[in-house]
């Protein structure tokens, strides 16, 4: 069934590529140029993941293991079960995000909307490129990209995060961590706010940005103002990811060392550094 707005917006039109060709809708879905690279790579991709899991001999999803080439590979292409598969499941999965953010552009446009959702989640696949390309083309080799696996990843974050000795000591680390944690707390507040107001108990009346204002300016003498919430949440998380796409490429690339011992600028400033 169709909601009672939607037949006002399914008008034609704001597309990149392809013109009236794929400007359609099945059910509530537009379809759009982007819409068929998108599904198309991630059906290869998908399959390239099974066709993985089958040559390992698993397919509980906890296991499944897919491995980017050995480091001898160096940036060539590497044979199909010796990280060949990672290769085109990233070329897959790269496919189908930068698909995925221009059709959020192709509806922006469609609509008349800002491009905020598609800068948004940019920063995010921006994040896994940095992982998956950027850093291994800077390090010389695809064995430097992180494999595709739940527990297999999370073993690859952890050596990485010990041939740096103690990885809460890199300050992008430390910069991300902040960011996320006062995204989470930005979240928490703004969604409190916002039930509290608008979500009374039965027989209560509803408050609006009045009361909200109020509430804060009463509580810290200041408040951020019912648009300027969403800039900072959008700001904040952003830069969590931005953050720590930072804190991974300059980690090798970059700083080679623990990163403990990054902090010796510190330690070795002319103001105390006689001082014993
Ligand atoms: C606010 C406001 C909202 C909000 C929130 C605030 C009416 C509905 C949560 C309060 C936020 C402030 C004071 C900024 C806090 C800063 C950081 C870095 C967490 O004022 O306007 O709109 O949801």
């Amino acid at each position: 069934a169709m909601l009672t707005f939607e037949r006002k917006y399914r008008v034609r039109g704001g597309t990149l590529v392809g013109g009236d060709l794929f400007d359609f809708w099945i059910g509530p879905f537009w379809i759009g140029f982007f819409g068929v690279t998108t599904a198309f790579f991630t059906a290869v991709g998908t399959a390239l993941i099974f066709m993985g899991a089958a040559k390992q001999g698993t397919f509980n999803p906890w296991l499944i293991n897919i491995p980017p080439p050995d480091l001898a590979y160096g940036l060539r292409l590497a044979p199909m079960y010796e990280g060949g598969l990672w290769q085109w499941i990233t070329i897959c999965a790269i496919g189908a995000f930068v698909s995925w953010a221009l059709r959020q552009v192709e509806i922006s446009r469609k609509l008349g909307m800002g491009y905020h959702i598609p800068v948004a989640y940019s920063v995010a696949v921006f994040a896994y490129v940095t992982l998956v390309v950027i850093r291994p083309v800077l390090m010389g080799a695809w064995g430097h990209g992180f494999p595709y696996g739940i527990w297999s990843h999370l073993d690859w974050v952890s050596n990485v995060g010990y041939q740096h000795l103690h990885f809460h000591y890199n300050p992008a680390h430390m910069i991300a961590v902040t960011f996320f944690f006062t995204t989470v707390l930005a979240l928490a507040m703004h969604g409190g706010l916002v039930l509290s107001a608008v979500n009374p108990p039965k027989g209560d009346v509803v408050k609006a940005a009045e009361h909200e204002n109020a509430y804060f300016r009463d509580l810290i003498g200041y408040s951020i103002g019912t648009l300027g919430i969403h800039r900072l949440g959008l700001f904040l998380a952003l830069s969590a990811g931005f953050w720590s796409a930072v804190c991974i490429v300059i980690s090798g690339p970059f700083w080679t060392r623990g990163w403990p011992e990054w902090w010796g600028w510190w330690l070795n400033l002319p103001i105390w550094r006689n001082i014993h």
